[in-house]
């Protein structure tokens, strides 16, 4: 038995909140009016805004110390798609999913495909994993994967993202996204070059089995589980091992990964110069990679990479076609509620971006008139755009206050009911 959230419960909730909105979204319009802007084609493009879900993330995550499983959590990938439509339904910004490999493996990928379209969803990039042993694997990878200095054990590493590509192209995915856990604890553990080396030599085989439409997605990260090197660390190596690559290759940017107080949005401009960024993995942090809520922590630093997005978009810049998802490891909040919050948060921050009047800013900056240019942003910033969110929402048919529908609707206490608890802790940050 399915039990999904009826159109007529959000139509209930928002004939509540349909008022005060409309008072809202007017009020903006006026304001936004008075600046030289149109509030409905702000909200045209709230409603054509999209990130992905990852099916990893509607689970309770968890950190290497302890994991508090949540009621009603998804067992499998049926019921991941079943929480990702429910979020997609009521905040209308995410009709795609990002699968992960072999976590979200099932025999028939033809039938997934439809089960994830009758929740009125498709499949964004798919992830490969060779950062964990499987059950019967042949050859560990607790000193690497597609990197390691055993040959077999690269091979294998490689034939399981060959294998990734074909699962994704049953389910209609354009790209796939490789993180690797390489690295070494230890100085004199491994040669920092030759590992770089066979990075790009395992990478080369991945990257001719591409399908004619796809690219690879190749994602940086700083440290953690490898403390002294990873191989990919940061954007450096990672436009290095794109550039050399090839056209198919780009660099995908989590927000996570880097040093704190790490410039994102200067990162995120030099790779759109260079014409490899790939995307995005959005999420918040404090202090590492504590894949927080998108928005949660720094709003602002959000807002300044799309600031640079938005930026590109509107100039045209060459080969500018980033993919949008979101990684968050959700330890102590309802997932849902978290990727839904998330969600209107990155969308949010898409829309601010958008009311930046560019043109004065172009002017401010040729002034050099400091001021000016900074009062120009942070206008932008600090515009409550809530009401054009709401908007596009309602338009799309979801809900004007998703969170506040979504607790109404009894969902999770249902699932709870129909999704026996599995017994058993596992510690680990998915
Ligand atoms: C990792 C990386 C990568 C990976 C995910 C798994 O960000 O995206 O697929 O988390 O949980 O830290
Ligand atoms: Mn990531
Ligand atoms: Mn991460």
């Amino acid at each position: 038995m399915s039990f999904a959230i009826s159109a007529d419960l959000i139509g209930t909730a928002n004939g509540k909140l349909e008022a005060a909105h409309a008072d809202d979204y007017e009020a903006l319009g006026r304001q936004l009016q008075r600046r030289g802007l149109s509030i409905e084609a702000m909200t045209k493009r709230a409603m054509d805004f999209a990130v992905a879900v990852p099916t990893w993330g509607v689970g309770t995550g968890g950190t290497r110390f302890a994991r508090f499983p949540g009621p009603g959590e998804p067992r499998n990938i049926h019921d991941k798609l079943e929480d990702c439509g429910v979020i997609q339904q009521l905040a209308r910004a995410t009709p795609n999913v990002s699968p992960h490999f072999p976590w979200d493996k099932v025999s028939d990928y033809n039938a997934l495909r439809q089960e994830a379209a009758s929740h009125s969803l498709g499949f964004d990039a798919v992830n490969s994993n060779t950062f964990q042993d499987q059950k019967e694997q042949r050859l560990s990878y607790k000193f690497g994967s597609l990197t390691h200095a055993d040959r077999a054990t690269r091979q294998q590493a490689v034939e399981h993202n060959l294998e990734c590509i074909e699962i994704g192209q049953k389910l209609g995915s354009t790209a796939l996204t490789v993180w690797i856990a390489d690295g070494s604890n230890f100085p004199g553990q491994a040669n920092l070059n030759a590992a770089f080396d066979r990075y790009i030599e395992s990478l080369r085989t991945i990257y001719d089995a591409l399908p004619k439409s796809w690219l690879v997605f190749l994602e940086h990260k700083l440290y953690e589980p490898a403390f002294y090197s990873t191989v990919i660390s940061d954007w450096g190596s990672n436009l290095m091992a794109a550039q050399e690559l090839g056209p198919k290759a780009r660099c995908l940017v989590d927000l996570g990964h880097h040093a704190p107080n790490t410039n994102i949005e200067q990162i995120v401009a030099r790779l759109i110069r260079a014409k490899k960024l790939a995307g995005f993995h959005f999420n918040d942090s404090k202090y590492g990679d504590d894949d927080l809520d998108s928005g949660s922590v720094d709003p602002f630093r959000l807002f300044l990479v799309f600031n640079e997005l938005v930026d590109a978009e509107l100039r045209k810049a060459e080969g500018f076609a980033p993919a949008y998802m979101i990684d968050q490891s959700h330890n102590v909040t309802d997932p849902i509620e978290s990727l839904i919050a998330s969600a209107v948060e990155i969308q949010r921050a898409f829309v601010q971006a958008s009311l930046i009047d560019r043109k004065a800013l172009a002017a401010a900056q040729d002034a050099s008139d400091v001021m000016l240019g900074h009062r120009l942003v942070k206008q932008a910033f600090v515009t409550d755009v809530s009401p054009i969110l709401a908007e596009a929402r309602r338009r799309k048919g979801g809900a004007i206050d998703p969170i506040a529908t979504y607790r109404t609707s009894g969902y999770r206490a249902q699932k709870a009911k129909e999704r026996p608890v599995v017994e058993g802790t596992s510690a680990g940050i998915v």
